[in-house]
């Protein structure tokens, strides 16, 4: 075991009494169809029913004895379409399926059923997640369909194959040797996201080479859509705006220019030369450095507009990413409601705006960004991270379903109570045309895919809810670890209970209470609140926690930006007020004294140091559940997890101590004489910051650089 298989694992089932109703049931396996994804459908369920029942189940042509397994469609499959399964499949839509028990020809059946190959395939990855968790085929009556449409995992992968804020080894796509040897790789990687109905991958970089649309490029890129397509995965790239002057065709990248529209417009038919169901691009524009619209003294409309324009024949999209922060604007919270609000209404149809979570940038807590439900004429689809840039790397466990879930469910007030930001996403509280949810994955060449093995868990959790934005965080973990790992009791709570936890610990050790973005630059792995001067002020700390000898916090109520008056009521009220903030978000809006009264009773200063103190027992409390489990698994994925929490609970401690000796400078108050003392003082602490080894060379400031 070493984790390649991920949630896709079929080990014969442990437990008899279901093992024997499964058999019961299932004997034989009916796919009809040709299509390249029923056969990879069919592919699936052989083999994992196989390997689930442990024995071989055959596959049939016709029904020729009780316990057969039906899968397919009414145009694909006679015997489906035989069912009279009209409304139910009217109502799962393209992508959705049903499974259920029938009776065909005299004989029980159980039918997999879709309106296309691909929603059969979806079912067929359901009907095995059904057996991998134990669950009972009585009575199965399912009907699933997807919430939005485009479903979409994002890689930060650059063309030298080095990942951005990725932490699990190269890059899986294999420039060198594309198209000429496929590496068995990426069928898995297909299987792994179609298992989670993920429909369309963008494989490269947001911050982009414009290589990427180059016909040698193009060429390999066919080769992965070719293997991706069968799984219903469409393929996406990450655009450079400034392409038509790096390809050396023209001087200008302006989008009102007719000589750019006719480039992107070729350019675009060129893509789709190689790649005829093409989905489309992804944008950042006018971001961090990246070349965009503005540059030519147009908005981002014109920007994603003209590439919208050259898309529509095709059928494709533009992901106009809405992570902006211009540098000049005093409050970087504000950025990009300032400059998306007023071009709501001006983006062509095929635009949808992709926005992070938070308002700054993928921050272990953040509010959610305002501009979910402040643009009812803009398609808007989510941004989520699952690689994890801000919480430890391919080092710490930080289960991030807690956090999607928290922001999905998330009341935004936008059409009054009730307008949560999953409903939005869905299109049900503005009239969306198209909706999305996309994850930033980090899979690379290490064997588990994901560096930390937990963090297979937050891909699985982002698929999930992508499917399904009303699922459970905890549901899922549960079913996650069973796929897993294994179905036993002993083994399922107490890890269910330490990833229900991981996400507020990892909060708790670097920056309760609201606070953000403590960490070193450059290279986000460990604290360095002390960070003052970069050649951008928001890319320090202290522009975040503005701690003084009066306290500390940002003031974004109407005495300083007035960032949350970009909150519709109630929530511009309950947040700007002190007394009705959630104190987990307080330090986010308001400049806090150190003496100011929390719920406990306790001050902020020592509720501050309770928190952090309570991060690392939260991670120490980790370390003993996992400790005790040895044996209840793989003992190579036990000692892999048992070695990481140690460096978790070590790097845990440097946060808190960290964090609090540094506002401790501020404060000028005492660490209440019942917490253990910093080990070292914080000389020491603020040396560790460019001493951690951290795996991005094309970044100078984050490399290990300290020879002493
Ligand atoms: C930040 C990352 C940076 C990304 C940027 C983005 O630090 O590497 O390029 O976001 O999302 O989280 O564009």
């Amino acid at each position: 075991e070493d984790g390649y298989e991920m949630w896709l694992r079929y080990h014969t089932v442990a437990d008899n009494n279901r093992l024997k109703e499964y058999r019961g049931q299932i004997k034989q396996l009916v796919v009809e169809g040709e299509s390249p994804t029923l056969a990879a459908a069919r592919q699936e369920l052989q083999s994992g029913l196989s390997g689930l029942l442990g024995l071989t189940v055959p596959v049939q042509t016709g029904l020729a004895r009780q316990g057969s397994v039906v899968v397919g469609t009414p145009a694909s499959s006679p015997l489906i379409a035989g069912l009279d399964l009209g409304d139910a499949l009217q109502a799962v839509g393209p992508e959705g399926f049903i499974i259920r028990h029938t009776r065909i020809n005299k004989r029980d059946a159980l039918v997999i059923a879709a309106n296309t190959d691909v929603g059969a395939l979806y079912g067929s990855f359901h009907f095995l997640r059904l057996l991998q968790t134990h669950t009972s085929l009585k009575d199965l009556a399912i009907e699933s369909a997807p919430r939005v449409h485009h479903r979409v995992v994002n890689h930060w992968d650059n063309l030298n194959r080095l990942v951005e804020r990725g932490y699990a080894g190269l890059s899986l796509w294999e420039w060198g040797n594309l198209p000429q040897h496929k590496s068995p790789r990426y069928t898995d990687y297909a299987r792994i996201n179609a298992s989670l109905g993920i429909n369309g991958t963008v494989i490269n970089n947001v911050n982009a080479d414009p290589r990427i649309l180059s016909d040698q490029f193009l060429e390999k890129i066919a080769a992965l859509a070719d293997i991706f397509r069968p799984y219903g995965i469409r393929m996406y790239l990450s655009i450079n705006y400034d392409s038509p002057r790096a390809f050396g065709d023209l001087d200008t990248a302006d989008p009102l220019d007719p000589r750019v529209q006719a480039w992107w417009k070729a350019r675009t038919e060129k893509v789709y030369s190689y790649i005829p169901d093409f989905g489309g691009y992804l944008v950042k524009a006018d971001s961090e450095g990246q070349p965009g619209p503005q540059g030519y003294g147009r908005d981002h409309a014109d920007g994603a507009n003209m590439l919208a324009d050259a898309l529509a024949p095709f059928g494709g999209v533009v992901f106009w990413r809405a992570f902006v922060y211009d540098p000049a604007i005093a409050d970087r919270f504000r950025g990009a409601w300032d400059e998306f609000l007023p071009l709501d209404g001006k983006f062509r149809e095929n635009v949808i705006l992709q926005v992070k979570n938070g308002p700054i940038d993928f921050q272990p807590r953040e509010p959610f960004s305002p501009l979910f439900g402040a643009l009812p004429k803009t398609n808007t689809m989510m941004e989520f991270q699952i690689t994890q840039e801000y919480f430890g790397f391919d080092k710490h466990l930080a289960y991030q379903g807690p956090l999607f879930t928290e922001s999905l469910n998330t009341d935004t007030f936008a059409k009054g109570e009730g307008s949560t930001i999953g409903k939005l996403l869905e299109g049900k509280v503005f009239e969306y045309t198209r909706t999305g949810m996309a994850g930033v994955i980090n899979p690379g060449t290490d064997r588990n895919w994901t560096g930390h093995p937990f963090v297979q868990s937050s891909w699985y959790a982002f698929g999930r809810l992508a499917w399904d934005h009303s699922l459970s965080a905890e549901a899922i973990a549960e079913e996650w670890i069973r796929m897993t790992f294994n179905n036993n009791p002993a083994f399922i709570d107490p890890v269910l209970a330490i990833m229900m936890q991981s996400r507020e610990a990892g909060v708790n050790y670097r920056s309760p209470l609201g606070l953000t973005h403590l960490f070193a630059q450059g290279h986000h792995y460990g604290p360095a609140p002390w960070y003052e001067k970069a050649e951008r002020a928001d890319w320090t700390a202290a522009y975040y926690h503005r701690a003084a000898k009066d306290g500390i916090g940002f003031d974004r109520t109407a005495s300083g930006s007035n960032a949350v008056a970009q909150y519709p009521e109630p929530l511009a009220k309950l947040y700007g007020n002190l007394d009705t903030v959630p104190e987990e978000l307080m330090l986010w809006f308001h400049h806090v004294s150190w003496d100011h009264r929390m719920q406990s009773g306790r001050t902020l200063w020592d509720e501050l140091v309770h928190l952090y103190y309570s991060g690392v027992d939260q991670v120490r409390h980790m370390q003993k559940e996992w400790d005790k489990l040895e044996g209840l698994i793989d003992q190579t994925r036990f000692e892999q997890v048992k070695a990481l929490l140690v460096i978790q609970e070590r790097d845990a401690v440097i946060w808190r101590d960290s964090c609090v000796l540094y506002f401790q400078t501020w404060s000028g108050k005492a660490i209440p004489a019942n917490y253990e003392k910093p080990a070292h003082s914080l000389d020491h602490y603020r040396s560790l910051e460019r001493t951690f080894y951290v795996p991005e060379p094309w970044h100078p400031a984050s490399s290990s650089r300290a020879l002493k």
